[in-house]
C-alpha cells in the first residue's frame, strides 16, 4: 500500500511510519499537549470533516434565461452538469498533508504557527538569464493575481474542491527567461527544523523537492498559489507560497516554497525517492 496513510481503511499508525519512528513518535506525543487534541483519535475528526462538509452543500441552478433554443430534444440533466461546491474553508486548513508540521491530517494546523511565513525571499536559479533572489512580497507585484478553483487529488484517494488565489508559474518563468537548455523545474521547500519540527524526525528526505518538465511547468494551468478563499494562504497549506498543478497529484504542490532551479536534467522528487514503485515523477 501506498507510505501515506490510506483514507478509507485507516490504518494502524506503524503501517505507515517504519516501526522505530512509530515507537518514539508515540513517546513524543504522550510528552506534548498535542496528545490531548489527537487522542479522539483521526477517525473521530474525519466523521467530523465529513459532517462539515455536507452541511455546506449548495445547490447552483444554472440560469438558462437568454439561450438559444436547445437544438438537442434528447438531453437529459445528469449530475455530471453540476458545478463543483467548494470544500469548506475549514476542511480544506485543518485536514492537511505536510509532514515538516507532523504526519497525522490535524498536525499541520497545530503547528502551524512554528512557520514564520514572512519575511520570505525566494531564489531563482540554474539555467535562465535573470538568476535573482527576491522577497515574495516584491515577487506578487509582478503579477496580476487571480482565483482558480481546482480539485486537489491526493493519492490517499480523497480530494478537495479549492479556490486558489495566485498566478500562472509561467508568467515567472518567462520573465526569469529559460535558457535553451533549460528541460525541467525543480522547487525546494524550506529546510529549518526550528520552523519545521517535523525534519526532526526521518519520515521522509528534507527538504521537500518535487519537479516538473519545462513544458508543464509552462503549462497556463500551473500556478502558484499564495492564498486560497481570497485569504493569505495559512501556513498549513505551505504558505507563503505553493505549487497547484491540477491534473497531477497533490504531492506535486510542494509547500512553502524557498527555491525554484532550472535544469537540464530531471530532479529529484521526495515521493518518488521514498517509493520509488508508487510515486512516479
Ligand atoms: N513540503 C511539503 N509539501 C507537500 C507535502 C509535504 O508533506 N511537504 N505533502 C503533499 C501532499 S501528499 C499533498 S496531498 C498536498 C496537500 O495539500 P493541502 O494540505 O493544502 O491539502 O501537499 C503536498 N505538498
Ligand atoms: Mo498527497
Amino acid at each position: 500500500m501506498s507510505r501515506e496513510a490510506k483514507l478509507g481503511s485507516e490504518p494502524a499508525e506503524h503501517e505507515v511510519t517504519p516501526e522505530g519512528l512509530y515507537l518514539r513518535r508515540r513517546e513524543f506525543l504522550k510528552s506534548s499537549v498535542l496528545f490531548t487534541a489527537t487522542a479522539s483519535g483521526v477517525g473521530g475528526s474525519l466523521l467530523w470533516l465529513m459532517g462539515g462538509l455536507r452541511a455546506d452543500k449548495q445547490e447552483t441552478e444554472q440560469k438558462t434565461a437568454g439561450a438559444d433554443p436547445a437544438p438537442f430534444a434528447t438531453t437529459r440533466s445528469t449530475d455530471y452538469a453540476r458545478s463543483e461546491d467548494r470544500t469548506p474553508y475549514p476542511a480544506v486548513t485543518h485536514y492537511n498533508n505536510f509532514y515538516e508540521l507532523g504526519i497525522d491530517k490535524r498536525e499541520p494546523a497545530l503547528y502551524a504557527s512554528s512557520l514564520r511565513p514572512r519575511p520570505w525571499t525566494v531564489s531563482f536559479e540554474g539555467e535562465i538569464s535573470k538568476p535573482q533572489t527576491v522577497d515574495v512580497d516584491d515577487m506578487l507585484r509582478w503579477f496580476p493575481l487571480e482565483e482558480r478553483i481546482y480539485r486537489m487529488r491526493c493519492v490517499e484517494a480523497w480530494s478537495m474542491v479549492i479556490p486558489w488565489v495566485g498566478f500562472p508559474l509561467g508568467d515567472l518563468l518567462r520573465r526569469l527567461e529559460p535558457t535553451s537548455r533549460a528541460r525541467y523545474v525543480a522547487f525546494t521547500t524550506l529546510l529549518d527544523p526550528e520552523q519545521l519540527p517535523g525534519q526532526r524526525r526521518a519520515v521522509l528526505e528534507w527538504p521537500y523537492v518535487e519537479g516538473l518538465r519545462i513544458d508543464e511547468a509552462m503549462h497556463p494551468l500551473a500556478m502558484l498559489a499564495i492564498g486560497l478563499y481570497g485569504r493569505t494562504l495559512p501556513a498549513q497549506n505551505g504558505a507563503p507560497l505553493r505549487l497547484v498543478v491540477p491534473w497531477k497529484y497533490g504531492f506535486k504542490g510542494i509547500k512553502s516554497i524557498v527555491k525554484i532551479r532550472l535544469t537540464k536534467t530531471q530532479p529529484p522528487s521526495t515521493w518518488n525517492l521514498a517509493a520509488p514503485n508508487e510515486y512516479g515523477f
